[in-house]
């Protein structure tokens, strides 16, 4: 337990995926997380996945009996317009995904557990140290007792709250963000959802159709930042939601209790570089998109591509070439998910100092997406996804 090869702080999907891929090419590593075991297997976040996320996950032996659904492609619609499909098959010929993370997390844990993988949960008070010298080491308490880990490399898989991003020296650390006026009202119900994922623009905000299965719903609305839950019980939630979508699209919604309710504040977030030393971010430790994109999950599983790839020329080449370069390939991918998830931000929701102006301009972006195959094309591209750089 002392030594590893890598240590990989969080054990959320870029941990957990890491460590699984690191264990199919023979090098060993440990995760530390925070949090008790069925916290973690509990969040419920992403459900939508760009096809090379998926197709990844296959490739390394996940997901096969996994519940899924192949998209052509989300909606978008606008308050008295026709709606048009972001149609990622007939642009690209790949489809998206419904898949939900708590699933995916949930299979990370079962095949770690199954090939003896170590994970320890619940590790308190973590801390990294030596990372700019070749025995980096990590601190924790379990069970009250103080532990030390050492390693070759650190993997600070962490999310948007960890430790890892905070152990860079702040004048080596540039930080980009944008907070946003509002958040997302989510709902999880156990009713037939619509049968395709759709956005929807309204002038009393945004709302979002999705799903995890042909039984469970998951909807969204845009909702104040200081939305208190007592005061949105189920019917006022429907009813809001059936507003914001197309008189006839609305007519579809099948209504029924929730059996979850939360709020979401939104972020746009990057730190540069996502190395230093021996220390190497993925994942929300690094970045944050707000989720119109769909891209928080597709990014930190192309994060541990890179990464994964680079440690494996590391340890059985000793290519450092993959590892020195891997901020800067990881990044080129995450700002165009920023970029396109900034954009639908923009686009499909209400904001406080919005003009008439700016209505307009979103107004025309619709009509000319909607008439537009090529605008389409460009959209359906960024959507489903860039490929990952050889
Ligand atoms: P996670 O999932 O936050 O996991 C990080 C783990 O690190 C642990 N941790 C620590 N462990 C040890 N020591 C510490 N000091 C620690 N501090 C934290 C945490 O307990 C946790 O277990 O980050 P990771 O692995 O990078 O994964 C990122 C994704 O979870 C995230 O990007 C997505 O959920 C974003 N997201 C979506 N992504 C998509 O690709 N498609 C979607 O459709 C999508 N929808 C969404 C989303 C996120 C949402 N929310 C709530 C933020 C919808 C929503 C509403
Ligand atoms: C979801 O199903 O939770 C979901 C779908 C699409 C998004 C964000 C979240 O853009």
């Amino acid at each position: 337990m002392k030594r590893t090869q890598v240590a990989i702080i969080g054990g959320g999907p870029a941990g957990m995926l890491l460590s699984h891929m690191l264990h199919l090419d023979g090098i060993d590593s440990v995760v530390i997380e925070r949090q008790p075991r069925d916290h973690v297997l509990k969040r419920i976040r992403a459900g939508v996945l760009e096809y090379g996320t998926v197709k990844l996950m296959h490739e390394v032996g996940l997901g096969e009996r996994m519940e899924r659904h192949a998209h052509d492609g989300s909606w978008i619609a606008w308050e008295n317009r026709q709606p048009f499909l972001i149609d990622t098959r007939k642009h690209t010929g790949k489809h998206m995904w419904s898949f939900g993370q708590t699933a995916i997390t949930e299979e990370l844990y079962r095949v770690r557990e199954r090939d003896g993988g170590r994970v320890i949960d619940e590790a308190q008070q973590v801390t990294l140290h030596d990372l700019d010298s070749e025995r980096p080491w990590v601190g924790f308490e379990k069970d009250g007792e103080a532990q030390r880990l050492e390693c070759n490399y650190v993997a600070g898989c962490d999310g948007q709250h960890g430790v890892s991003r905070n152990s860079i020296p702040k004048d080596l650390l540039r930080t980009f963000e944008r907070a946003y006026p509002f958040g997302w009202l989510g709902i999880m119900s156990e009713t037939p959802p619509l049968k395709e994922i759709m956005y929807a623009h309204h002038s009393r905000g945004f709302a979002l159709a999705s799903q995890r299965n042909p039984m469970l719903s998951r909807y969204y609305i845009q909702c104040d930042l200081a939305t208190d839950l007592a005061e949105w019980p189920d019917e006022r939630f429907w009813e809001e939601l059936k507003r914001r979508f197309p008189p006839d699209i609305a007519d579809r919604i099948v209504t029924g209790p929730s059996i979850e309710k939360s709020v979401a504040p939104l972020r746009s977030f990057v730190a540069e570089p996502m190395s230093y030393g021996r220390l190497f971010l993925a994942g929300d430790a690094a970045h944050i998109v707000p989720p119109t994109g769909a891209k928080g999950l597709n990014l930190a599983v192309s994060d541990v591509f890179y990464l994964h790839r680079a440690l494996v020329a590391q340890f059985k080449k000793s290519d450092s070439r993959y590892l020195e370069r891997y901020s800067e390939t990881a990044l080129r991918r995450v700002w165009n998910a920023e970029r396109l998830s900034w954009q639908l931000m923009r686009l499909m929701h209400v904001f406080p100092d919005d003009d008439d102006f700016t209505r307009r301009i979103n107004l025309n972006e619709f009509d000319h997406l909607q008439a537009s195959p090529a605008a389409q094309a460009a959209l359906a591209e960024q959507y489903v996804g860039m490929p990952f750089e050889a």
